[in-house]
């Protein structure tokens, strides 16, 4: 393996980019027509032009991006995260066009794919599964008969669904019928399959997910990233570990995220998802076969190099990690700086960046992809930058996020920073009372009442700003006995047409 094309954009493709080159690999990126100036297209040893800004002719499209390997003489492809990153098809196209795929071979991905097949093959290797069904359900009878039998509240899954796509809660049995229907159809939207299934609904678990390695000798876990503050699926924060685990919990959950990845026969890096319940039972959800948003935490409290091991493991190299070592040290905590204005519901916010300072200082990693000049548009999704720090103790670690937070100025464009700070700043958030309802029961956090001293701070603001924007248009009148240079005169004439 000497030359790997990254098929994604992003910080994620910068972060690629920087693994490889410490791997001694060539990178090559690939970027649409809206990603020509982009920090990874920059970083990157090469750069192809794989479409137009949409990303179902661009990143989406298997065949531009195994033309575009196969034009830089690339020898391996590492899909990063979303996109193409999860589709079976895509690792064997590459596959078929003799390069290296970074990642776990297609039949594992597949497996994971279809929940009801992962379900069964999770209660063959004796990984504990939350209760409930796995095959799909049939008529309504037959739905009415396993629900009875699985109890209420019951939940309604896509066979082909995760991240929370074609899911419905349903408390009682005269709700079944209809869930089942708009479940169904949305998943026949959402997958192309309407296939569904049912489970017992878990009530304000935590979301703990376990990080996997694998190489062609071991299967190793390093250990849980903490996941439960999100909103609408789409996780804000993350944390490694979590105060939720004690060292034997880890180690059970651990074993059995090591058992799944190993009924599939997977390779690479990849992550379990576990529901937590208040009484500290585990359930499998999901397998993500894929390096995910949130892999630093785990970095930072491992002291491992998820992507350079994806890389080395791909190579048919070892891992280079060794099981006695992995004992997490300290504490590390992600904040996802995304365009979203908290102050609109959190819709995705447009703009060129016209400023940015990015925080540093010891324990403090920018995992970004943006830079001053860059345009954010509504072709891709919202995540600008990854802001990690790492610290001994929790609590010195939300101090450290609280600092960082405070140094980092995004200008031109709206991002959710004021709600990591609100976050950061809270009372229950700092004894670690968080289960996945956490952001629906504070709404306060996910968008403040405005104070009438806040919107006074706003005019004030305003208002200077535009006098400091009059005063820089207008010319300054010279002293009568100033020596004023034909240049300078030019130049008044010019600001004054
Ligand atoms: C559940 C659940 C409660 N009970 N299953 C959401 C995403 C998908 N991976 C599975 N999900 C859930 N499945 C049962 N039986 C609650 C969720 C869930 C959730 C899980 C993880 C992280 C955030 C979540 C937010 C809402 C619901």
């Amino acid at each position: 393996m000497r030359r790997v094309l990254i098929a994604n954009r992003g910080e994620i493709a910068l972060r690629i980019i920087r693994a490889c080159h410490e791997e001694g690999l060539e990178a090559v990126a690939v970027y649409s027509a809206a990603d020509r100036g982009s920090a990874h297209v920059r970083a990157a040893d090469r750069a192809i032009a794989i479409g137009p800004p949409a990303p179902s002719e661009s990143y989406l499209s298997i065949e531009r991006l195994i033309a575009a390997a196969r034009e830089a003489g690339a020898d391996a492809v590492h899909p990063g995260y979303g996109f193409l990153a999860e589709r079976a098809a895509f690792a064997e196209a590459v596959t078929v066009a003799d390069l290296t795929w970074v990642g776990p071979p297609a039949p594992a991905i597949r497996a994971m794919g279809d929940k009801t097949e992962a379900r069964r093959r999770m209660r063959e290797a004796g990984v504990p599964v939350v209760p409930g069904g796995t095959a799909p359900v049939g008529d309504r009878a037959a739905a009415l008969a396993a629900a009875a039998e699985i109890g209420f509240p019951l939940m309604v899954k896509a066979v082909a669904g995760g991240g929370g796509r074609g899911m419905r809660v349903v408390r009682d049995p005269g709700a079944l019928a209809a869930a089942l229907e708009t479940a169904s159809s949305e998943a026949l939207k959402a997958f192309g399959d309407p296939a569904v299934y049912i489970e017992k609904f878990i009530e304000k678990p935590r979301h703990i997910e376990i990080q996997i390695l694998a190489d062609e000798q071991r299967t190793l876990h390093l250990g849980e990233r903490e996941c439960s503050i999100q909103r609408r699926h789409q996780k804000l924060v993350e944390e490694a570990p979590s105060l939720a685990l004690t060292g034997d919990l880890r180690r059970r959950m651990g074993s059995a995220a090591v058992a799944a990845a190993q009924a599939v026969g997977y390779r690479g890096a990849g992550t379990c998802e576990f529901l937590l319940t208040q009484d500290n039972s585990f359930y499998f959800l999901e397998m993500n076969t894929r390096i995910q948003v949130e892999h630093p935490v785990t970095e930072l409290v491992y002291g491992v190099d998820l992507v350079r091991e994806q890389l080395r493991i791909a190579a048919g190299e070892r891992m280079r990690v060794s099981a006695g070592s992995l004992l997490p040290r300290g504490w590390a905590i992600e904040c996802r700086i995304t365009s979203e204005d908290p102050a609109t519901g959190f819709l995705p916010a447009t703009g060129r960046i016209e400023y940015l300072r990015v925080p540093g200082g010891p324990g403090i990693r920018w995992d970004g992809g943006v830079d001053v000049g860059d345009e954010i548009t509504l072709y891709y999704d919202s995540l600008l930058a990854k802001l990690i720090v790492w610290a001994p103790d929790r609590a010195q670690a939300i101090a450290r996020m609280t600092q960082a937070l405070d140094e980092l100025v995004v200008a031109g464009v709206a991002t959710n920073q004021a709600f990591h700070r609100r976050l950061m700043a809270d009372p229950a958030f700092q004894k670690g009372e968080i289960d996945i309802q956490f952001l629906e029961r504070r709404a306060d956090l996910l968008a403040p009442p405005s104070s009438p001293a806040r919107l006074l701070d706003l005019a004030v603001a305003a208002a200077l700003a535009e006098d400091y924007a009059r005063q820089s248009r207008r010319p300054a009148a010279p002293p009568d006995d100033a020596v004023v240079s034909d240049w300078a005169r030019q130049a008044r004439r010019e600001g004054l047409r």
